[in-house]
Parts: structure tokens; sequence; C-alpha cells
């Protein structure tokens, strides 16, 4: 039991278990593990695939040469492993030529490097078999707003996206873009900073069918929201392309905690919805393991990741087949869907008496969550 299976569709980042446990306080603690050593490790581990941004595999400064070679060497890995490559990235943050944006850059020539690399990047998971581009607009942000309008770095944004979505159309690739949003970190602030603000972004691009979201759970708990109502309504609009799992604890900084590790209820509600929506996309954790941990800490935060995720999806079938549980649903759902036979303001009077059950439903979900049942 709880042992992940490929069929689950587990991924990683490669920058997530390869995470060195840098902050801005303190250095590594952990040495570089090779992408080919974290291919066979996940690979054991049960994971589904891997995914990556461009440099987390090819160095910003490699030569054609070094990066053919690389790419070989970790296709075969994928190959003698059987992982798979979902999803690619690109790293449009870590370059300083980066430091006031990347696709809403003032600048004509920032914008034009940054989006000739998210190209390559493309062609690059193109070559992986991906056909999910996730963008996290990392820089896409301020501090000062008197120095930009951030009405022309939304129109930069558009036009930049427009020319990715051409891209892929142009080279027939079968791929998707998903937008990332985040509220903060690193920048002051970042534009289209939640799933909402995403969606309606999408809407005016001109290809707005090949644009959607990838919702992280940090994230949105940074901005002291709801993740499992921001999925949702990315389910609702169909633009639930890709989804980062990771936990996190509000008002503090990005932690990337382990999946599932902090918030049970919270995690309980989001694996519900995955379940019951159908999505069958992968299930992509986006998180570190802690600084504390050496390298054996690293598989055990990735298997732990993974064995979490099967526990919770375990508790929401025992919650659709809790006798009790169901019991309460269906009274709720009947008061809900019929209430009182009567109409007019009789009607509104005894709504506003009734009492709705919800204590009993919630505290079943808790004594649920906590093995009693
Ligand atoms: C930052 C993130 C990013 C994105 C990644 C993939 C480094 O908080 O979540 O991880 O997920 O760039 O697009
Ligand atoms: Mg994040
Ligand atoms: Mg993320
Ligand atoms: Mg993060």
């Amino acid at each position: 039991r709880f042992v992940p299976q490929p069929e689950d569709r587990f991924t990683f980042g490669l920058w997530t278990v390869g995470n060195r446990g840098r902050d801005p306080f303190g250095d590594a603690v952990r040495p570089t593990i090779a992408p080919t050593t974290i291919v066979r490790e996940l690979s054991r581990l049960g994971a589904y695939g891997v995914t990556l941004h461009d440099n987390d595999l090819v160095p910003i400064d490699a030569t054609p040469a070094e990066r053919d070679r690389i790419v070989r060497e970790f296709k075969a890995a994928l190959d003698d492993h059987h992982l798979a490559v979902p999803m690619v990235t690109v790293n449009l943050f870590y370059d300083p030529v980066f430091k006031d944006g990347a696709l809403t850059s003032a600048a004509p020539a920032v914008r034009r490097f940054a989006v000739d690399k998210a190209k390559r990047a493309m062609d690059l998971g193109h070559e992986l078999g991906a056909t999910i581009f996730v963008l996290w607009g990392g820089r896409e942000g301020a501090e000062v707003d008197a120095a930009k309008d951030p009405r022309d770095a939304l129109r930069w944004y558009r036009e930049s996206l427009n020319e990715l979505t051409d891209h892929i159309i142009r080279n027939g690739y079968p791929m998707r873009i998903a937008l990332e949003p985040k509220p903060n970190e690193p920048r002051s602030d970042i534009y289209l900073p939640t799933v909402g603000s995403m969606l309606a972004f999408i809407q005016t691009l001109d290809h707005a069918e090949r644009v959607g979201v990838n919702p992280e759970v940090a994230h949105a708990k940074m901005a002291g929201l709801n993740p499992v109502h921001e999925v949702a309504q990315a389910i609702d609009q169909q633009k639930l392309f890709h989804i980062d799992l990771n936990d996190q604890r509000i008002a503090r900084f990005d932690q990337d905690l382990r999946f599932g590790s902090d918030d049970l209820k919270g995690t309980f509600y989001l694996v519900k919805l995955l379940e019951d929506s159908g999505y069958d996309g992968p299930r992509h954790f986006d998180a570190h393991p802690y600084r504390t941990e050496d390298i054996e800490g690293v598989w055990q935060f990735a298997r732990g990741s993974m064995r979490s995720y099967l526990a919770y999806r375990e508790k929401v079938r025992r919650f659709h087949q809790d006798g009790e549980i169901q019991a309460v649903l269906a009274r709720i759902q009947k008061l809900h869907s019929e209430g009182p036979a009567i109409d007019g303001e009789a009607s509104l009077n005894w709504w506003r008496e009734r009492g709705y059950a919800y204590e009993e439903l919630d505290q079943l979900v808790t004594e649920l969550l906590l093995g009693m049942r």
C-alpha cells in the first residue's frame, strides 16, 4: 500500500530534489546531484516523470556541442529508467539581465533575449516529448511603479506570449503553455499575481486556447487565498493544464514545503478536487527538502511526497465510502436542493431559522483525517 507507481503520474522538477538548500542567508548545504542520477532515483522510487528548466539540464553558457551531448545522455537515462518528461519550463529569472523583468522588461533587447530563450526551451521540451510548457514570470514585477507603467508591462507580456504561441503553432508542436502565478518573491509585487488574474489575462491573447494555468499551492497561500478555490476556478474554465504541489504556512517566505506536510485539511480538499474532477495531468511536486537534510533526506522527501498523495487519495476514497459521512452529506444536499414545500416570505423565514449541519460534517472529516474512521 501507498507504493507509488508510474500510472499515478507523479513528477518532480530537477530543481526540487536537486535543490542544494541555498537561501538568502546561507550557502548550499548539499552537493549537486547529476540529472541522470535524479532520473535513476526517481524511477526507483516509482515516479512517472521529471521536469526541468532549460538551465537545470543545459548550463546557460554551454556550447551547441555540449548541449547536444548533455541532452543525448539525459535521453539515454530517461530511456534506461522509463521516465517521461511531460513538462519543461524556462529560467527567465536567474541571469542578471532579467533583474527588471524578462518578458516585461522595458528594454526590447532583453525581451528579445527572453523570448528567444523561451523558444529554445520549447524546442528542447519538444525533443524530450513534453507537451506542457510552464512559464513562471518570476521577475515580471516591480518595486518602483513610477519607473514603469504596469499597462506597458502587460502589453509586452501579451506580445511575448503571442510570439510564443506562434512558435508552437508554426512548428506543429502538440504543446500548450501553462502560466504560473505568484504574488510576491522575488519581486516586491509580481504582475498577474493570482490564478484569477492570469485567467482574465489569457482571454486577451491571440491563441487563448493554447494557454492555461499552472497553479501552485504555496503561491495561493502566500496571497492568503485558498488553493482549492483557485484550482477549482481553473478547472471551471478548462484551464488546469498542470499543477505545482507543495505546502506553505501563511504569512511566511516562500517555503516550498513537502506536499501535504503542513495543511492536512486543505491538502485533503485539494486531492479530493483533483481526483473527483478527473484531472488526468501530472501530479507535479514543486517543493524543496528541508535545509537540514543530506542526500538520504532528499530521497525521503521524494518518497514522502508521493506516499502522502496516495494517503490523501485513500482518504478521499474513504470519504466517499463512509456511511455516516455520506448520510450527513445526503441530508445536507437534500436540504440544499429541496428546502420546505412553501414559497415566498415563509420559505425565506424557514431558511433564516434553519441550521445546516456543517459542524457535524466538518467533525466527521476531521476524524477521518485523524485516522478515527
Ligand atoms: C517559484 C516556482 C518556480 C516555478 C518554476 C517552473 C522555481 O516559486 O514555483 O520554481 O514553479 O519556475 O515554472
Ligand atoms: Mg513556487
Ligand atoms: Mg512552482
Ligand atoms: Mg518556490
